[in-house]
């Protein structure tokens, strides 16, 4: 009795697993990672390697009570798009976001050069975070 229902439970979790590998590839236009404010911290989730030549969406929260912002060379030169808090900006050059406490923007823009790229909070110099983007030849 207690070995079938473990089967069922592996069976029921493996499907669920292979629905998650399988939607990030139907939606392939688009790769997302989201980062969390949280204690003066950033802290990143991602589903996979970031990949240059796709659209990437930045989602960054902040859960503080307090002022934060997220800034980075990465955009530099980029045509990038932020919403933040209902307003829509859209340039190139832009540097980052300012975010007001428990408030979330999006920055979506084209990864077009490989390399590691550091973000910062302008405000509180100490907050660093770093992500990674791999040309396609290395995935
Ligand atoms: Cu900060």
């Amino acid at each position: 009795m207690v070995n079938v229902w473990s089967w069922m439970t592996i069976v029921a979790l493996s499907g669920a697993c292979w629905l998650a590998t399988v939607v990030p590839v139907e939606s392939q236009a688009e790769q997302s990672v989201d980062v969390t404010i949280r204690d003066f911290t950033f802290l990143v989730t991602k589903e996979a390697p970031l990949r240059l030549g796709l659209p990437t969406v930045i989602r960054v929260r902040n859960e503080d009570a307090e002022r934060h912002d997220f800034g980075s060379t990465m955009f530099e030169g980029l045509p990038t798009r932020i919403e933040n808090d209902g307003v829509i900006a859209y340039g190139r050059g832009m540097e980052g976001v300012l975010l007001d406490p428990k408030r979330e923007a999006t920055i979506r823009f084209n990864m077009e050069r490989p390399g590691r790229y550091t973000f910062r909070c302008s405000i509180h110099p100490n907050m660093k975070g770093e992500l990674l983007l791999l040309s396609a030849e290395a995935v």
